[in-house]
Order: structure tokens, then sequence, then C-alpha cells
């Protein structure tokens, strides 16, 4: 890894990217892995790099929805993988959530690469590489999925997701939730809970925080997110 002074003013920004960097280079993160961050890094630029009050809602409603479910499941992809390896097996403990490496440009090579970081760093079941069931509605690769883990879950978490497999997994009729910094995604759009954060503050947040006990509407929350970000760039124009 390049050795980035911690006295860098963009010193996490510059460390988030050498680790994705570093997924690439032991095959863990696809390469369009990078362009998909690059999208997110934008957004958080305008949010300002920190969780909004409107995202850590949303984490809180994702904790408590995820802790009351039957079977949750996370879905882990290269980019999760490579950023928060450590913070994603403890918060899969603490929710009681199963971990599933599901991947859109899925090869046999990026799932047991990735079974293996998250088993570094404590998983003890890792589900996905044996596929036994589709998510129906999805070209082949990116249906395979697990019966014990995303197919019969009743609560999933699929962060940084691409927006077909949110809609599919959706049609199913599963409780969505996703963390995506771009609001206007369709996967933003069609999710049940849309935590507008980025990973690496999200994940760490949820293990922390208290299960939110009030209602929460997505779409008011999503507005709420747009409007922080309009009234935010208006501030600095
Ligand atoms: O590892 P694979 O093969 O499963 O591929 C993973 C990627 C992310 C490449 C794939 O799912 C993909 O192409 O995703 P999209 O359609 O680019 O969507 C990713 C979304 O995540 C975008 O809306 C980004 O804004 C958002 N995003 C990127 N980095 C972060 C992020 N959201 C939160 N935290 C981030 N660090």
């Amino acid at each position: 890894m390049t050795d980035i002074p911690e006295s860098h003013p963009r010193y996490i920004s510059l460390k988030t990217r050498e680790m994705l960097v570093e997924g690439v280079e032991e095959g863990i993160t696809s390469k369009a892995g990078l362009i998909a961050h690059g999208r997110g890094e934008a957004f958080d630029y305008i949010i300002g790099e920190e969780t909004i009050s409107s995202s850590e809602r949303a984490e809180r409603y994702a904790v408590k929805l995820m802790k009351e479910a039957k079977n949750a499941v996370i879905s882990v992809n290269g980019n999760v993988a490579a950023l928060v390896p450590d913070s994603i097996v403890k918060l899969s403990e603490r929710l009681d959530a199963k971990l599933e490496v599901n991947l859109f440009h899925r090869t046999d090579k990026r799932m047991e690469k990735i079974e293996g970081k998250l088993r570094d760093n404590g998983a003890e079941k890792v589900l996905g590489l044996e596929p036994d069931e589709k998510i129906p509605g999805l070209d082949h690769a990116r249906a395979l999925c697990s019966s014990e883990g995303i197919y019969s879950s009743d609560v999933v978490m699929v962060p940084l997701e691409d927006g077909d497999r949110a809609q599919a997994l959706s049609a199913m009729g599963k409780t969505v939730i996703t963390i995506d910094l771009n609001p206007l995604s369709r996967t933003s759009q069609v999710s049940d809970v849309t935590i507008v954060d980025n990973i690496i503050r999200a994940v760490p947040n949820m293990i922390e925080l208290e299960p939110l006990d009030e209602s929460f509407s997505n779409e008011e929350n999503l507005s709420e997110v747009l409007r922080y970000m309009s009234s935010r760039l208006l501030k600095l124009s």
C-alpha cells in the first residue's frame, strides 16, 4: 500500500481508495468496483463526508428490522469485503444475521477469496459458494444464491447493490435494506430502507446504534437527504 501520512487532509479518503486497489490486487474487488466507489465518493462530498441525521435514523431503523427478522441476511460483494471486512462480520454477529457472498461480476475465484477474507476476520459460516437457488427474473450468474440464506431471507441487507437485483429481491417480497451514497440510484429508490452514508461509517455505526423505536418512511427519509444535499450545495455556492 502507498504510505499515506495520517496528517494528510484527505487521509481517510485516500486510505479507503488504497483498500479498494488492494482488494483488486488480491482478487476480491472487481475493477468496476473502483468506478462504483468513485461515484459514491462524489455523493459523499455533497453530504460532507459525515453521517447526517436522516441517515443515522435509517441506520437505526435497519438495525431494528434486522434484529426482528426471522432470517436476516447480509449480502457481501467485492467492495464490502475490501472496505469493511472486520465490521461486517461484527455486525452480522450483533444482528444475528447470516453472511452470504453474492456478486454482480461472479467468478468462483472471487467468491472463494471473499469467503476467505470474511473467515480471516472471524466469520464462522459464509453462505453463497454452493448456490442451490436462483433469484427469479435475473440472468444466470447474478441470480445464484443460497436457499438457506438470501433465497429464504425475510430481511436482506444489500450494500452497494445493483438496481436490477435489488428490484428482483423486492419482487420476492423481501424487506430490502441498502447502503448507497447515491439517493437517486434505482437501488435506493426500490429499497425499503436506504442508508445514504459511506459504508465505512454506516457499518461501524450500526454495530453501536440502538434500534429506532419510531415510525419510518423511506420516501420521506430520501426526501430529507435530497433536501440536505440541495441546501448544502446552495450554502456552498
Ligand atoms: O463485487 P461485485 O461483482 O458484486 O460488484 C460490486 C459493484 C459495486 C461493482 C456492483 O454492484 C455495481 O456495479 O454497483 P453499482 O450499480 O455501481 O452501484 C453501487 C452503488 O454504491 C452506487 O450507487 C454508488 O454510489 C454506491 N457506493 C459506492 N461506493 C460506496 C457507495 N455507497 C456507500 N459507500 C460506499 N463506499
